[in-house]
């Protein structure tokens, strides 16, 4: 179950992410070897007897009683759709927020490898929440769709589990998907084979892997991962001790939707002309970006965000892949002694299509979930 293109970050569970981000970005649909591995427990493989594998649904909605569906039916009964999404860690760029507020925060330092763009195929929800009789435009606020998986004990609960409102299940553009396969491919044991769930735009632990039961209810997930964990506490909540005790799990909601974000992944220097002929030092970099909608566009800053340039998107597909862009700036003439080092740092932004612009004052957190501060790249000269 190891990928020894990956850098592993605890064994047991499998954590890992792709070391390399100019790999990792050259790749519009991350290629299966380079997806980042995040788990709360064991993996567990059904590819031997996948027909021991039984979905449950229930709901607390009028006249639905509980069904269960067989993997191959649930294949065979409803439509494929095809949706590219991107996938992405709550705690992707952790260690990023611990070096940039030069404090320690709880988990998995990851770096900015915990994403993949997939192109992903599965069962709509839709269909098939609509199939067991949830209306379609129902009164739908305050209900939520549960999610989870008992096939292996998690390290803070006995199953997996986390939720996300119903509304976003049963939107018609929502594209949330009981998926069986990536890139053209089954999943594998890894990713949640035989069916994970995918909600693109949201973050990655709602899209949960091996998912067993699937519950409409009044009430959100009670799983550790949704009411626990997963959440961005005020600065203020500096340890577990005083989040529980003073009860901040339950006044802050839980994540869901991903943050605008932008990454630089790499960074080279050159000589751009202009016009008067001269020739300029100035660096190109690339990245990534993303959000819950559309990104809009990227700007790159040479000079520690004085000045802004725009960057070009050279990859974005449907609604909810990643936004891989490039972008050059002149800077300043190099006029440096001997012996002396001077490294560039290129930053990045983002917008998405309702005109926001990413957050790059975002604060630390006690679980170092969602940053978003700038992207940042260094070239040393
Ligand atoms: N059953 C189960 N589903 C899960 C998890 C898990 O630990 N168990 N981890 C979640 C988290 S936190 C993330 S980021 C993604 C990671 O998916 P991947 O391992 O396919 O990259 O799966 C989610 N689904
Ligand atoms: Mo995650």
């Amino acid at each position: 179950m190891r990928n020894n293109h990956l850098r592993m970050l605890s064994e047991s569970p499998y954590n890992a992410e792709p070391p390399c981000l100019v790999e990792l970005t050259k790749h519009a649909i991350t290629p299966m070897r380079l997806m980042y591995a995040r788990n709360h427990s064991d993996v567990v493989n059904f590819e031997e007897a996948p027909g021991s594998f039984e979905l449950k649904i229930e709901g607390e909605i009028e006249g639905m009683t509980e069904v269960s569906f067989a993997f191959r039916d649930l294949i065979a009964n409803f439509p494929r759709k095809e949706v590219v999404a991107t996938l992405i860690c709550a705690g992707n760029r952790r260690a990023k927020m611990s070096e940039k507020t030069q404090k320690k925060v709880e988990g998995i330092k990851w770096g900015e490898g915990a994403i993949s763009n997939v192109r992903w195929g599965g069962v709509l929800l839709r269909d098939l929440l609509l199939q067991l009789g949830v209306p379609a435009n129902g009164n739908q606020e305050n209900m939520h769709v549960c999610f989870a998986s008992h096939v292996a004990p998690c390290e803070q609960d006995t199953y997996y589990g986390g939720s996300i409102p119903l509304e976003k299940a049963m939107d018609e553009e929502g594209d949330v998907l009981l998926a069986y396969e990536m890139n053209g491919q089954p999943l594998t044991p890894g990713h949640g084979f035989p069916l994970r769930v995918v909600v693109p735009g949201y973050s990655g632990m709602r899209w949960v892997k091996w998912v067993d039961r699937i519950t409409i209810s009044r009430r959100e997930s009670t799983n550790f991962y949704q009411q626990r964990d997963y959440k961005m506490l005020p600065e203020c909540v500096t340890s577990r001790d005083i989040a529980d005790s003073q009860d901040w799990w339950d006044r802050v909601p839980a994540m869901q939707a991903l943050p605008l974000n932008s990454v630089v992944a790499k960074v080279e220097c050159f000589s751009q002309s202009t016009p008067s002929s001269e020739e300029n030092p100035a660096v190109r970099a690339s990245g990534y970006a993303y959000s819950h909608s559309r990104i809009s566009h990227v700007e790159i800053s040479a000079d520690g965000g004085l000045s802004w340039a725009p960057a070009k998107i050279t990859y974005q597909e449907g609604r909810w892949s990643w936004s891989l862009w490039e972008g050059a700036v002149e800077v300043a003439p190099v006029r440096s002694g001997l012996g002396e080092k001077r490294g560039i740092t290129v930053m990045s932004r983002a917008y998405d299509e309702s005109g926001r612009l990413q957050n790059t004052e975002c604060a630390w957190n006690l679980r170092g979930v969602g940053f978003c501060g700038a992207g940042e790249g260094t070239i040393e000269l």
